[in-house]
């Protein structure tokens, strides 16, 4: 790789930073039954010890996306020990996510419930959740609603709407100037006839009823097989309205399955706009990445680290899109060489050039390797398998 790529490699890692969720470190299942593994994290303690070696390793995922009812069994009183859990693991709380589909209260729905006195409740717990993210300083309150019906004719689609725009613009209102609320959205599932936010349109259009710090968070895995994303990603850009993303992959529906390990080529499709667009506009686009997915089989610290690496090779791949070219080639409907630009970035190989900029930080070169001489997991197994053997419950 000649200098002037390997310093592109360099410049687009620079400001890349990923953030993990807490709920990966945890026993996750399928609907079918859970596989228990001995070193999963049983506390909210432990996910931060375990992000924090994701964090050690690779340098890059300096926060940890929480969930109010699993990391804050004991809501806004939580925040303190987070702070305490913060500071010894070294990674700060990222963005909140507030449980509004685990409690049995929302069995048809939260925001959408036809009963009033559920809907406040799920709207005081965004409070809440906005109260936590104020005590630790995160700036996102990432709002996922599994809000939806399963037959035809059950529900009333439009005045659910209806409500929820006002829940969330009730939310906006105890937003500080610097947070933010991103709205995410998802075809089906746990409902399987209607979702009340079933789509980036309905997101985008909620996120505008609810103020002008709402944005629009895009989960790579929510969305029908065909759709073009990276267009979704460009609208949303154009608009202002680009949040965050939830990376993970999938091969079905919404399968958690480790970022790029079925199509790497369309998470470097997206990386493509959001470079094109910046390289276009001259703006940084304020964009949150994220993970959100479970390892049900791989070992959760190294699925993460791995998931890091990738996120890493496909990012700087993206950045080696020759954007001036591309511009030309656009121009002139030069469709061979307009692909074959894209193409090329994506074939390079760009892990010497990565583990160039890791020696620069004095990080590791290879930090599963890494990971995995540190004797870590050992420990942990120890720990924690009397503990596992007994937890029957997912993500918490
Ligand atoms: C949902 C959605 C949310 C995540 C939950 C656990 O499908 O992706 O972001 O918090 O799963
Ligand atoms: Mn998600
Ligand atoms: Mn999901």
């Amino acid at each position: 790789m000649d200098s002037p790529t390997s310093d592109k490699v360099f410049v687009s890692l620079e400001t890349f930073r990923i953030e993990l969720p807490s709920w990966g470190f945890a026993n996750t299942g399928t609907r079918f039954g859970k596989f228990i593994q001995p070193a999963a994290a049983t506390t909210t303690e432990e996910k931060f010890s375990d992000a924090g070696q994701v964090h050690l390793f690779t340098g890059v995922c300096p926060t940890v996306a929480l969930h109010v009812l699993w990391d804050f069994p004991e809501g806004v009183q939580g925040a303190e020990e987070i702070k305490r859990f913060a500071n010894r693991y070294g990674v700060a709380a990222g963005s909140i996510n507030p449980n509004l589909f685990q409690d049995q209260e929302y069995k048809y729905g939260s925001f959408g419930n036809p009963a009033s006195s559920v809907r406040r409740r799920a709207l005081q717990h965004t409070k809440d959740s906005i109260e936590i993210a104020k005590r630790l300083h995160c700036r996102d309150i990432s709002l996922w609603f599994a809000d939806g019906s399963n037959y035809p004719g059950t529900a009333n689609i439009r005045q659910r709407k209806q409500w929820f725009v006002e829940a969330l613009k009730e939310a906006h209102g105890e937003l500080s100037a610097d947070q933010r609320m991103l709205v995410e959205y998802k075809p089906f599932e746990p409902a399987f006839y209607h979702t009340d936010i079933a789509d980036w349109g309905m997101a985008l259009l909620l996120s505008r009823a609810a103020g002008p710090q709402a944005k629009v968070l895009v989960d790579t895995g929510h969305h029908y097989a065909a759709q073009n994303i990276e267009q979704i990603v460009d609208w949303l850009l154009t608009e202002n309205m680009l949040g965050g993303f939830h990376f993970n992959d999938r091969r079905y529906a919404d399968d958690d399955l480790t970022m790029g390990s079925i199509d790497p080529y369309q998470v470097f499709r997206i990386f493509h706009e959001i470079h094109f667009f910046e390289w276009e506009t001259g703006q940084r686009a304020d964009i949150a990445y994220m993970v959100d997915q479970s390892h049900n089989l791989k070992g959760k610290i190294e699925a993460m680290i791995q998931t890091v690496a990738m996120a890493q090779q496909l990012f700087a791949k993206a950045a080696l899109v020759n954007a001036k070219k591309l511009e030309t080639a656009q121009k002139n409907c030069d469709l061979v060489q307009a692909e074959s630009l894209l193409q090329d970035a994506f074939a390079t190989d760009v892990r010497p050039a990565i583990q160039d900029w890791k020696v620069s930080k004095g990080l590791p070169k290879d930090p599963l390797e890494a990971f995995r001489q540190s004797g870590y997991v050992e420990r942990i197994t120890k720990e924690r398998a009397a503990k596992n053997a007994h937890n029957v419950s997912s993500y918490a």
